[in-house]
């Protein structure tokens, strides 16, 4: 993955960058593939599947926390930053992957989770011992207000206050998720240098970089009740491309849900020595009610989402960079939440692909995504497996909510949606262990799998392979200009992108019944057909029927 220095000609003065054409996908290793049987994901599991991966044609790997940990919340809490999980593997088990996937030309990206640590980590285990134990300041610690109870009102993410209370030192800890997961202090400068210690540690090994777990957090600032985009922020994350990553030719992308374009800019702006690129999440909230968040939700709306998605390709035309997601492991699944997946499946699977794919940015893929699996209709909670649905459900049952209205919310968006089985075939447990699944499979696996994606030329998975490929053979892909177009239709979407003569036209309709497009004037164009879910389509012009999510791109020169 080489650097490319020159300067592209037009208005893209941006340097060319080896992940500005690259496509991530994100391993989510506790549901990926068991090797051994006992019904978690594994290191060995990823390895066997790298062949898959190559065939996608995908450049990087994401993959979701595999240090040791006590698994409260999957891996999100770390009790040693420098150690595999044993349910995953060995220090050399990840050396192996490491190399096996470069031979493949895959890199590494390794999810990097400091906001907190688990309380088994042994910082947290010093720190509770005594308030003068010289690790007690790596955490944020405060006196019980007068009462006695929590010294601020902050919430956590996963419910309930953030402050817990250490009974033996009388002093509450701060947790912005459970209350195993106790947040590190980050204004103490111990801890950004152990931080860097440990990151340069991984640097050293090989990896292509990190994603950044809640990093807009770092800088919080607990007595003004601030959490995200706190004074110091910027001023962390300049530090730590000085002490890791700033000479290194890597990926660094930051989790910020708080993120706005103008501190997009401030992470990723080329000359501010931060991070590649940033996940932000407008197209996510959008569909969440104000007060209730994701658990009350709103109905799907095509001219809210393409409001949002066009602002971000706008925000970072000239500067920055853009990170390109439908799903995640905290989110629910693309086709289920975008598409139709019970009347239009495979085509509506496609047509997200081919919108996301084609803007300007970083497409993400999250395992699974690529042969179109959905979100899965538990009906227990008994079913459910994730901390935060389990925190919601016993808050929102106290609160008086049927245990059926709760699930039917969680259908919709538990994290355990993205977190089932990856579906490798119509065999037992869809071919992804031998034993019993931490976590059940999703029932329409003999249907959607990958083994019947490799065989089937017009699957989801091949139409993924052709947009990765597209994005490294067109420039324009890469780095054209977007313009959207017919903003205030409800039921298409349709962007250009240009650079230098040519022009890449993107027609998506998200109807489920046929639809006559009036094609405005502007957007006539006649060239070659580079994607399509129907059929091949050169020509855009006049009076267009666009069968149920029927999308296509049509590329121009000249
Ligand atoms: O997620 C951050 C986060 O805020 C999520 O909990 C989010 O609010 C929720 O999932 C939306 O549905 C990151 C990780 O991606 C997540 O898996 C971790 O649980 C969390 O941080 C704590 O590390
Ligand atoms: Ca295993």
């Amino acid at each position: 993955m080489p650097e490319v220095t020159h300067h592209l000609p037009q208005a893209a003065v941006l340097p060319r960058k080896w992940w500005h054409s690259a496509t991530v996908y994100q391993i989510y290793p506790r549901s990926f593939a068991d090797s051994n049987g006992d019904g978690i994901g594994d290191i060995p599991g990823i390895i066997s599947k790298l062949d898959y991966l190559e065939k996608l044609g995908i450049d990087v790997i994401w993959l979701s926390p595999i240090f040791t940990s006590p698994m409260d919340d999957n891996g999100y809490d770390i009790s040693d930053y420098q150690d595999i999980a044993p349910e995953f593997g060995t220090l050399e088990d990840f050396d192996r992957l490491l190399t096996t996937a470069k031979e493949r030309g895959i890199g590494i990206l390794l999810d990097l989770v400091v906001n907190h640590t688990s309380d088994e980590h042994a910082w947290f285990i010093e720190a509770r011992k005594s308030r003068d134990n010289p690790f007690r300041d790596f955490y944020v610690w405060r006196d019980p207000a007068e009462d006695g109870g929590v010294p601020s009102p902050l919430q956590s993410n996963f419910g309930g206050p953030a402050w817990t209370l250490d009974e033996a030192t009388g002093q509450y800890y701060l947790h912005l998720f459970s209350r195993r997961q106790p947040d590190l202090n980050w204004e103490n400068p111990k801890v950004r240098a152990e931080v860097y210690r440990m990151m340069n540690w991984w640097l050293d090994r090989g990896i292509a970089g990190f994603r950044m777990d809640v990093i807009d957090l770092i800088g919080k600032q607990v007595d003004a009740g601030i959490t995200s985009d706190g004074a110091h922020l910027h001023d962390y994350l300049q530090e730590m491309n000085r002490e890791t990553f700033g000479h290194r030719d890597v990926l660094t992308v930051g989790e910020t849900w708080s993120v706005t374009p103008s501190s997009a800019l401030l992470y990723s702006g080329r000359d501010r020595g931060e991070l590649s690129m940033v996940f932000q999440f407008e197209h996510v909230t959008q569909r969440w009610d104000e007060t209730f968040g994701k658990w009350r939700s709103k109905p799907f709306d095509l001219v809210g989402l393409k409001a949002a998605l066009t602002k971000w390709q706008h925000a970072l035309a000239a500067d920055g960079w853009n990170s390109l997601f439908w799903g995640n492991h905290d989110l629910p699944r693309a086709v289920s939440r975008y598409g139709d997946d019970r009347h239009f499946p495979l085509q509506s699977a496609k047509t997200l692909a081919t919108v996301l794919h084609l803007m300007k940015g970083t497409p993400y893929i999250y395992q699974g995504e690529e042969i179109g699996m959905t979100n899965v209709p538990f009906e227990r909670i008994a079913e459910y497996r994730d901390i935060e649905t389990l925190n919601m459900y016993r808050l929102n049952i106290e609160a008086g909510l049927s245990e059926e209205n709760f699930i039917k919310g969680a259908n919709e968006n538990s994290r355990d949606n993205a977190r089932t089985p990856m579906q490798w075939s119509d065999g037992p447990q869809a071919g992804f262990t031998s034993g019993e699944p931490w976590i059940a499979v999703n029932g329409n696996y003999r249907q959607i799998n990958a083994h019947a994606a490799l065989a089937d030329e017009n699957s989801v998975f091949h139409h993924h392979a052709k947009l990765i490929a597209l994005r490294k053979r067109h420039d324009v892909i890469v780095y054209g200009r977007y313009q959207s177009f017919l903003d205030q239709h409800p039921d298409v979407f349709v962007y250009t992108r240009t650079l230098e003569g040519e022009r890449v036209t993107v027609i998506a309709s998200f109807s489920g019944k046929p639809l006559d497009l009036e094609v405005p004037t502007e957007l006539e164009t006649q060239g070659e057909a580079l994607v399509w879910n129907y059929g091949p389509v050169s020509e855009v012009r006049g009076s267009m029927t666009l069968q149920p999510y029927e999308s296509f791109a049509v590329l121009t020169r000249g």
